[in-house]
């Protein structure tokens, strides 16, 4: 049976910055961070990053740009009409953007892309010694029993054979991680909502899905071997879980936070309500619309903590 690692997360530095429990780390001259084309002998990732307060990811490079966008707004920096630069671009694989005390970053879709993202993120962070950072996912995903365009706050991760737990092999082994996410900041960002928001704001458990089609219950994938019976079956299943949505990073990304000690959230709109069908239909702007919501909840948080300081 695959070993499950419940340990305790790794404890931070005094001052609050992120201390890699990775004691090879100490060997290197240098440390590459592949995918985000900087490295530590290059970059000066302190005075870069060190004053990095939130780290917030979401799947696309045009969404973290217009997020950068809206965060600078909100938070009305003296440089917001500023053009923003890509500070991952030699790499050509995501995007990030800086702005103030936030970096806006796109992970790509599903585990693999999101996690290889994630360990460079958590070894900048720890790298510019930023103090007590929080992670956030802003994304998409498909809603369980309430109306598309909702916001979900996820409680905790699941997997796709219904189990609280990111699992991947390792050394010819599946080792498992516990999914589970802060409560205290899955309840500060819902009190973020308000009654006069056009949208609901909800708290509920994430399913991660390795496939956007059968591993969702799609009955619309080029390949289906399930009835319409079993697919709503599954989905009941699910709700009876307190699963609220479907996406494909929740149970990796509350996993590898955990594990490094890092506070995180995921918050993301529902594009549909899968148990009326299986097919993004919304049109394009209103697509364009319903992403705003995660950012709105996310960047009041962000306004908040900033305003106390
Ligand atoms: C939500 O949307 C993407 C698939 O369309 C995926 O990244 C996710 O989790
Ligand atoms: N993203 C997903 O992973 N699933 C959906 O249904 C919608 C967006």
């Amino acid at each position: 049976w695959p070993q499950m690692n419940p340990g305790k997360p790794f404890p931070k530095n005094s001052d609050g910055s992120i201390k890699l429990p990775n004691k090879h780390l100490q060997e290197l001259d240098v440390d590459i961070l592949y995918h985000l084309g900087l490295d530590t002998h290059n970059h000066d990732l302190p005075a870069m990053f060190g004053d990095v307060k939130f780290v917030c990811m979401g799947g696309t490079k045009h969404r973290m740009r217009e997020f950068a966008q809206y965060i600078s707004e909100v938070l009305n920096l003296p440089n917001k009409g500023e053009k923003l630069v890509n500070l991952t671009k030699h790499s050509q694989r995501y995007a990030m953007y800086k702005v103030g005390p936030v970096l806006s970053v796109s992970h790509g879709i599903g585990i693999p892309s999101m996690t290889t993202l994630l360990q460079e993120m958590i070894k900048l962070v720890s790298y510019a010694k930023a103090k007590d950072p929080i992670f956030f996912r802003v994304g998409t995903c498909g809603g369980l029993n309430i109306p598309a365009g909702s916001v979900v706050v996820s409680s905790f991760g699941l997997n796709g054979n219904l189990e609280k737990t990111y699992d991947v092999p390792v050394l010819g082994k599946t080792r498992r991680f516990p999914a589970i996410l802060d409560t205290r900041v899955c309840q500060e960002v819902h009190s973020m909502a308000s009654h006069s928001d056009n949208f609901g704001t909800y708290i509920g458990g994430t399913m991660a899905a390795d496939d956007f089609y059968r591993g969702q219950a799609r009955l619309d994938g080029p390949f289906c071997d399930y009835s319409e019976s079993d697919k709503m079956s599954f989905l009941k299943t699910l709700t009876n879980l307190g699963v609220r949505n479907i996406e494909m990073e929740a149970t990796a990304f509350s996993a590898f936070t955990r594990e490094a000690g890092i506070r995180a959230s995921i918050v993301c709109v529902t594009f549909l309500n899968r148990l009326q069908g299986d097919q993004v239909t919304p049109s394009k702007t209103m697509l364009t619309e319903w992403q705003k919501r995660p950012m709105i909840i996310v960047g009041r948080y962000i306004a908040k903590y900033c305003e106390k300081k």
